[in-house]
């Protein structure tokens, strides 16, 4: 399997951030990425690939433009002003306030975030921009007929929405490559979310859309980040209508509580008819990750991408979640191995996709 991966997510380092009353060092830091990718050399999985640049215009299928040019003009207004430290919101509007956009630079912080756990530094815009190329660039290795890819994103994207950022993430790698299928001809598109935390982002983007079927396997809501999404009665709308499948679990939950909750989501994937999987790669579901509360241990991941496997589909991995720094590269590959040994079908090079079909048969 081919790993995309970009250096410059070292661009984006964050400092600090609120922890039970505490500024401690940020959890989400680069030698998370130093780690995934140190292993996919050891265990050779494949060769390691730097993106292509698809430019802004896959990311504005997903971002507004409005939001991204904020995002990538936050810094240079906070230096304009001389300010120092990481970028940080500490307001929003929440209930009883307006949805306005403010003229000042935290006034609009707060307007795109929904928590203080995204900080802007000096790099964060190009080492997200780079980290949702990377996912493109994977999307495009899929399309052109590969079986499975390894986008190695960082910062990770699924708690970011179309006009948020939040939860270490900013732009939403996941959901700008699912779309990307789509904008190629694909129909529909399952998303896997196996992130300990609830893909709120992802889930907001395509709530309403019966062309991307959302499946999120997470620490119940109610006693976990990020709190106000991520419930079993959340099932879509709309079009979208059954197009959403929360697995909120206790705090606490093995691998057999867990993996049941898998086979279920794989199961409403198959009957979907998902043509590509896209799968939101968070290991923080470990049973040492320092911020999470799930106790899968390190074999587990062999068995987790065995049973995706089985689906058959072709499959995009993007890199979420995962704190546990030491262990993080075994549990990632751990995963993408476990797919390679279950997975049957080792390219699909006769492979269109549905809408140029189509067209070949009405132009020829
Ligand atoms: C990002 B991803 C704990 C604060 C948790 C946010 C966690 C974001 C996780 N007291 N802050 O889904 O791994
Ligand atoms: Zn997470």
């Amino acid at each position: 399997m081919l790993t995309f991966y970009s250096d410059e997510h070292h661009l984006h380092h964050g400092s600090c951030e609120l922890i039970d009353g505490r500024l401690l060092p940020c959890f989400e830091k680069p030698q998370r990425a130093e780690h995934i990718l140190q292993r996919v050399k050891d265990r050779r999985l494949g060769e390691i690939r730097p993106p292509q640049d698809f430019g802004r215009a896959p990311i504005e299928r997903i971002h507004s433009a409005a939001y991204l040019n904020f995002f990538a003009g936050a810094w240079a207004r906070w230096q304009a002003q001389q300010g120092t430290g990481d970028l940080l919101p500490f307001t929003w509007p929440a209930r009883t306030l307006r949805q306005v956009i403010p003229q000042d630079l935290h006034g609009q912080l707060g307007y795109y975030s929904f928590d203080g756990g995204a900080p802007i530094t000096a790099g964060t815009w190009q080492a997200a921009y780079s980290a949702a190329q990377v996912a493109l660039s994977a999307q495009a290795e899929i399309a052109a007929g590969a079986q499975s890819a390894f986008a190695l994103c960082r910062p990770p994207g699924h708690h970011a929405a179309g006009e948020l950022m939040g939860g270490y993430c900013y732009l939403n790698n996941a959901a700008i490559a699912a779309q990307a299928f789509l904008d190629q001809g694909y129909r529909r598109v399952a998303i896997l979310d196996v992130d300990y935390h609830h893909g709120n982002g992802t889930q907001s983007i395509f709530y309403s859309r019966g062309d991307v079927l959302f499946a999120s396997i997470h620490g119940d809501p109610a006693d976990e980040f990020p709190f106000f999404l991520g419930y079993s009665d959340e099932r879509g709308e709309g079009a979208g209508e059954g197009c959403n499948h929360n697995y909120p679990l206790p705090m606490g939950s093995p691998w057999a509580v867990w993996s049941a909750a898998l086979d279920d989501a794989c199961q409403r994937i198959a009957e979907y008819g998902a043509e590509i999987v896209v799968v939101s790669l968070g290991v923080d579901t470990f049973k040492d990750d320092p911020i999470s509360q799930f106790k899968l241990d390190s074999p587990d991941y062999l068995s987790m991408g065995r049973r995706i496997a089985a689906l058959g589909t072709p499959t995009l991995f993007v890199m979420e979640g995962g704190y546990a720094v030491e262990a993080i590269g075994i549990n990632a590959v751990n995963v993408l191995e476990g797919f390679e040994a279950g997975n049957t079908k080792a390219g699909r090079r006769s492979f269109r996709p549905p809408i140029a079909i189509q067209m070949t048969q009405v132009d020829g």
